[in-house]
């Protein structure tokens, strides 16, 4: 699916900004007609529920409106006109003035209107946006919906994070020509000095069709004719993690002369390959060090904001991280453009995270219901978490920073039904993209003995808290059980392992000479316990902590205004651990880090902690 861009054939729009907003009244009136009567405004993009003091807005369980006035610039006449919203969350109904021209379900993925036939070019035109949060065992992420004594809607799920709601990305009004190019798919190779771009298009109506290559300095190095086909090209500038080069490939239809539609997508040449246990970019192994993220921040929520997405990647930078994870949903747009000009390497992950009723089963991990079954998880979901992979697929499948598909966090692996569920989903992925590695992260409950999905996949994620969760302030004991767990996955399927989530809460300012948890030198020395331990495994090909920054979630006595597992505070202040990640990142570049390489970079100003953690905290 083509991202709106403007081009010498197309024009853009951005509708960001106040719209009136209202909370749906339980009778609310369907289908949706006539002006919103109401006193609040609400920002596009931002998620909705911090914004207001009234808890009910907040707690809200159903449908939201969104309302604002649109103008159709006069000069598109004879163009198609849409609209396209980059997120609706987690379900989104639009309305060109009384007419429903589009519904989608699926909260992180982008859908559009063509709205054509509804609207005049020069005039206005009302556009409402009804946004539901309710998740369902038929959503992705999935979750219930209970009823309070006293009749009020409560929304249940299964993942910690707070279900922020609303629109929390931008929307668009763009045209397009009528015979237009519908989309557009890139894959590279590299033979010898060579870049092998391999192209193909599809668009409305058969004409013929133009593609060229452009480089960096504006520079056209390689062209050629229809929908399909290969371009060569000369002394290639790869894409690298930490040093980004981009090309633009602009397609052309045209008709003799006559160019009838135009669209430019950057792409990056790179190649991808797991081999053995090793994770290869560009045929080199590559060593994955940086964070599981979320989208979130005070007041706006889940919205998107390019004020964070630069201080974040500055942050990325200081602190030697080379990837992050899309923890736990696909990011918006603007954020795996940013990684792919800036060379940062991103796996890509689906909102296919809760689908385990373990989780909340107590130390078995075995729920009260499996977790896959009729009543439970079932055909249904399946269908859901199948159509969301084919819509992160389409969305993302052209930028050279994500290297891997992440298709599900903690799932009941280990439990009956696994294995009939995700194999058809790893299929389907296969087909969708060929190239990237499939991945998935492991919930502690599912070991190497008794996973049943593991081999279906090329890199085993795993996701672990010995010294938090379990042994807690115990991190001799911790240790042996982590080394222990990871060398069983390893020997058991002879693939990739990297650590998808280790982590531990911290509440900046807490200090303790002891292994005290809570306190930053403990998550100092939790951090570097774990470290012993992955550079003592040779098939280790990386470690995302959990979490880049602390992180709002649903209440809980485990809380305490959110999850604390950030290495950064929500505001993005550093915890005495990032300095410690910073000393074993710094200067990596990609490759392992052994013993020897976990010295302070000379401009790190020494702490008491920080002393603490190089020593080995012990
Ligand atoms: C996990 C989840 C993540 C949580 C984290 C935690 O295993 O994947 O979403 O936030 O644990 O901190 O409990």
């Amino acid at each position: 699916m083509l991202k709106p861009r403007p081009t010498t054939t197309r024009e853009l729009v951005n509708l960001d900004g106040l719209w009136r907003f209202a909370v749906a009244d339980a009778d609310v009136r369907e289908p949706w007609t006539g002006t919103l009567e109401t006193q609040l405004e609400a920002p596009v993009p931002a998620s909705y529920n911090d914004l207001f003091t009234d808890q009910k807005i907040r707690d809200h369980v159903g449908w939201v409106w969104y309302q604002r006035t649109v103008r159709v610039p006069r000069g598109w006449a004879g163009e198609r006109v849409l609209l396209r919203l980059d997120a609706a969350t987690h379900e989104g109904k639009v309305y060109v003035d009384d007419v429903l021209v589009a519904r989608h379900v699926g909260g992180y993925t982008p859908f559009e209107a063509d709205i054509t036939d509804h609207v005049t070019p020069g005039g206005e035109f009302r556009l409402t946006v009804g946004v539901n949060n309710e998740l369902t065992s038929e959503t992705i992420p999935p979750g219930s919906i209970t009823a309070t004594r006293d009749g009020r809607r409560q929304q249940t799920y299964l993942h910690d994070f707070y279900n922020y709601a609303g629109l929390a990305r931008s929307v668009w009004l763009y045209s397009k020509p009528r015979r237009h190019i519908s989309d557009i798919t890139i894959v590279t190779g590299v033979i010898g000095q060579t870049g092998i771009v391999d192209y193909s298009v599809t668009a409305s109506h058969e004409t013929g069709v133009r593609v060229c290559a452009i480089d960096a300095a504006g520079h056209e190095v390689a062209t050629a004719h229809g929908s399909s086909g290969t371009l060569a090209i000369d002394s290639v500038n790869l894409w690298q993690p930490g040093a980004a080069y981009l090309y633009d490939l602009v397609v052309e239809l045209v008709e003799g002369n006559e160019v009838i539609d135009s669209y430019t997508e950057p792409f990056g040449v790179r190649t991808l390959e797991v081999r053995g246990t090793e994770f290869l970019i560009n045929g080199k192994p590559f060593y994955f060090t940086g964070f599981g993220k979320h989208e979130d921040t005070a007041v706006r929520g889940k919205g998107h904001d390019n004020a964070y997405l630069v201080h974040d990647f500055q942050l990325l930078d200081w602190v030697g991280a080379n990837s992050f994870r899309t923890s736990h949903y696909p990011y918006a747009e603007e954020v795996l453009e940013f990684a792919d000009r800036h060379g940062i390497v991103v796996v890509d992950e689906t909102a296919a995270v809760g689908l385990n009723l373990g989780v909340q089963g107590g130390l078995t991990g075995i729920g009260p219901k499996p977790t896959f079954s009729p009543e439970t998880f079932n055909h249904e979901t399946q269908a859901a978490h199948a159509q969301h992979l084919r819509e992160v697929i389409a969305r993302d499948k052209n930028h050279p920073s994500v290297v891997m598909w992440s298709i599900a966090n903690e799932p009941a692996s280990n439990e009956e039904g696994a294995r009939e569920f995700f194999e058809p989903l790893v299929k389907l992925a296969r087909e969708l993209d060929p190239t990237r590695p499939l991945t998935y992260a492991a919930v502690m409950f599912a070991t190497f003995q008794n996973d049943k999905i593991a081999d279906l996949f090329d890199v085993l994620s795993i996701n672990r808290y010995y010294g938090w969760y379990v042994f807690t302030g115990d991190l001799a004991t911790a240790e042996q059980y982590l080394e222990a767990d990871l060398r069983g996955w390893v020997e058991a399927f002879g693939k990739p392992v990297m650590m998808s989530e280790y982590g531990a809460d911290t509440m900046p300012g807490q200090h303790s000479v002891w292994d005290m948890p809570w306190s930053e030198e403990y998550q100092q020395s939790y951090l570097t316990m774990n470290h012993r331990v992955f550079d003592r495994i040779d098939a280790f090909i990386g470690e995302h902590v959990w979490n880049f920054a602390d992180f709002q979630t649903s209440n809980g006595i485990h809380r305490v205004d959110g999850n604390r597992k950030g290495i950064f505070t929500r505001d993005r202040k550093p915890k005495a651990a990032a300095h410690t990640l910073r000393a074993r990142w710094t200067g990596l570049a990609g490759t392992k880090p052994s013993a020897n390489q976990t010295a302070a970079p000379d401009n790190e100003k020494t702490t008491t902690s920080s002393v603490h953690a190089l020593e080995g905290a012990k």
